[in-house]
């Protein structure tokens, strides 16, 4: 149904738009000078899609005549010549394209073409994007390249079928220890690659960054033929499959008594698992790594560092052109709570700032958002922007754990561009977070994206319809940080419910106001947690506040944040540079939104809003509940314009998300308000 092929929906268009697009969509040429398999599905995509939203299948033919048609191919083949000049292909790297419209006297067509195959497939998803948006394509002169070269999905599947923070269903590509390879399994990690490619997506880690047991095997010739045949599946696509690692592999399956990344034994023993890899999978693309944190394996049990850990595995992998990433979520997650002096937003800095310069040009550092751990609401972490001789990745997190959990409604477009678009002064002003992880800032070879997966076995593959935006805009962002919240959201509603303004309108307000909607009426002003335990769904004000995990909000009668200026505090803000660092140093320059995550203050404090902090607790809390509430109100208005299925499935999650948003507004406010003693402004009740 709809929801299963989500962006590759490819609904019927009205007759006008059908008309304004038939003339240039009868025929399909290919047109390439040597093998370019990628064009294969290229031409399969465009197929089927033209065929069902213009109700005829284009007919493939040899050369472009006089009749309109789309020319799909390679810039050098003999079809293409001089649809781009030569600076204009080499601008266009090994994953760009060109879209144009020729239509001259014998020669009507429209090129979607690359200088590789690769962009030829990538130009087929965006000319038909331009369709199923409704845009003009008689004058087509598009020309458009990725930002980031890895733009990678990490999946956090185990091999029992289960997902780590996964909130839709089972994993897709693994079941009770072995992996899915029935043919409809197939078919659908092939759908799965196409929904990854039409977003621009080309790198993809199927298996959980905790490696226990089994998956540990992964990396051997028992499982390697099984990782190749998905490795097949995503090379269709022009995806690279990664492996998670265990870093004590050598111990656990290797027979050696040591996993000492400097162990010439140890060294040897990885070279040969790459080899094995690149046996098994040609273009593998590597292995990502946790390390040293929270309970896995890594390099400090043998006194050595991050950089000898990564390097020795880049090291093994480098023969064959593959990359180690290694992430940064490396902190101690045995605190003692009743030690201010220590700070967990401090550690990833503090572990990797001084290895800048240290990672061989093959390691890449996977850096989350945020210096804690995927808050609704945290600062863009140090780290980005803090390296200059080190590839990064950003990583962000589709999956809904600390929002929502895929029950509530949380787009998160719109705090994503305000990482990327997060100015970290590195080289002065302009010096964005994602200009950072592309590697543009510091002219770094590597670099792009990664995000931990929302997906699974559920025929809507996210559980909550409308968290199918939270893929589709990570990849586009991928692809475009610059793009805008709209741009991205208007894209996605009509592609996935068509063009009726109301439904448009309504769908794009619900998603564009959801994550301040979330955050209104959770955790206060950049606090974070205050989330149950263990699964993190639902309030618990110190379900966090007297464990080891480094997740503290202080509150007590008096006052309630985190200190973590240099002054006072912890020190964290002066990781940053110059003008990000003085800003978040003062409660007077740091955002209020912001503000509990820098200071502790007095519950009277004031904020730039005017509003006391305990007013703006009882206050959001009230608001954010009722608006939860309209976003039940709104989508029952568009009862009837959208079909039954999707309808129903929407209501349901929403209803539950205004019951339970109520329910964080009672447990919130009702804390404060026992903490403190200050009544509530407007006389509302709390109980
Ligand atoms: C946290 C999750 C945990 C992950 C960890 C990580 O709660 O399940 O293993 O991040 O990123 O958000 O490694």
């Amino acid at each position: 149904g709809d929801a299963y092929r989500a962006w590759l929906r490819y609904a019927p268009l009205l007759p006008d738009q059908a008309k304004e697009y038939a003339p240039w969509c009868g025929k399909i040429v290919v047109a390439s000078s040597g093998t370019a398999p990628l064009l294969a599905p290229a031409v399969e995509e465009l197929a089927a899609g033209l065929g069902s939203m213009l109700g005829r299948e284009p007919r493939r033919g040899q050369a472009a005549d006089g009749e309109g048609c789309l020319v799909v191919g390679t810039l050098d083949s003999a079809e293409l010549q001089g649809v781009a000049d030569d600076a204009e292909a080499k601008a266009l790297g090994d994953e760009g394209y060109v879209l144009r419209t020729v239509d001259e006297p014998g020669r009507r067509f429209i090129a979607i073409a690359g200088r590789t195959d690769r962009g030829a497939l990538y130009g087929a998803f965006h000319f038909l994007r331009l369709l199923q948006t409704g845009r003009p394509i008689a004058d087509l002169r598009i020309a458009e390249k990725p930002s980031g070269k890895i733009r990678m999905i990490d999946h956090w599947d185990n091999m029992d079928g289960s997902i780590e923070r996964g909130y839709a269903g089972e994993s897709v590509f693994f079941r009770e220890g072995r992996f899915l390879e029935d043919p409809e399994d197939r078919k659908r990690l092939r759908d799965y690659a196409r929904l990854m490619a039409a977003v621009g997506l080309n790198a993809v880690a199927i298996n959980n960054v905790n490696v226990h047991e089994i998956e540990t095997k992964l990396i051997t010739p028992e499982l390697l033929p099984s990782v190749a045949k998905a490795a097949d599946v995503f090379r269709e696509y022009g995806i690279r499959l990664y492996l998670s690692i265990n870093f004590a592999s050598p111990i656990e399956i290797g027979g050696l008594s040591t996993a000492d990344p400097l162990d010439p034994e140890v060294k040897r023993w990885w070279a040969e698992r790459a080899a094995d890899a690149y046996r098994h999978v040609p273009d593998f693309g590597g292995f990502l790594v946790k390390a040293d944190s929270e309970f896995r394996p890594g390099p400090f049990t043998y006194g050595r560092d991050h950089a000898d850990g990564a390097n020795m595995l880049a090291e093994a992998l480098e023969p064959y052109g593959g990359i180690a990433i290694w992430r940064c979520f490396v902190y101690d997650c045995l605190q003692d709570w009743r030690d201010r002096t220590t700070d967990r937003a401090r550690a990833a800095y503090d572990h990797f700032r001084p290895l800048d310069g240290k990672f061989r040009d093959n390691v890449i550092l996977q850096i989350k958002n945020g210096p804690m751990d995927f808050q609704v609401r945290e600062p863009v972490s140090p780290l980005i922007g803090g390296m200059r001789h080190t590839n990064q990745l950003l990583e962000l997190q589709i999956t809904q754990e600390y929002t929502g959990q895929q029950r509530h409604l949380c787009y998160l477009v719109p705090q994503w561009k305000e990482i990327l678009d997060f100015d970290t002064h590195a080289l002065g002003e302009g010096s964005t977070a994602a200009k950072a992880a592309t590697g543009e800032l510091f002219g770094r070879p590597l670099g792009g994206f990664a995000a931990v997966a929302n997906i699974g076995s559920d025929l809507n593959w996210t559980g909550h319809l409308l968290a199918q935006a939270n893929y589709y805009g990570y990849g586009r962002l991928t692809w475009s940080p610059e793009l805008t919240s709209e741009q991205i959201t208007d894209e996605w509603a009509r592609i996935s419910f068509g063009h009726d303004p109301v439904v448009i309108g309504t769908i794009k307000r619900m998603l564009l106001e959801s994550w301040s909607i979330y955050e209104s009426y959770t955790s206060p002003l950049g606090i974070g947690w205050m989330v149950n335990p263990g699964h993190h769904y639902g309030p618990n004000v110190d379900g966090y506040e007297y464990s080891k995990w480094g997740t503290y909000h202080f509150a007590d009668s008096k006052g309630i944040g985190v200190d973590r200026t240099v002054a006072t505090g912890t020190g964290f803000a002066g990781q940053y540079h110059d003008v990000p660092a003085a800003r978040y140093e003062l409660p007077e320059s740091c955002p209020d939104e912001l503000l509990l995550f820098f200071h502790h203050v007095p519950y009277r404090h004031r904020l730039k809003s005017g509003k006391t902090v305990i007013q703006h607790i009882y206050d959001s809390h009230f608001e954010g509940t009722e608006k939860a509430e309209e976003l039940v109100k709104a989508w029952r208005s568009l009862e009837g314009k959208i079909d039954e299925e999707r309808y129903e499935s929407v209501l349901d999650r929403l209803q539950l998300q205004a019951a339970h948003a109520a329910e964080w507004r009672d447990v919130i406010n009702t804390y404060f308000y026992r903490k403190t003693g200050i009544p509530d402004e407007h006389d509302r009740k709390i109980y």
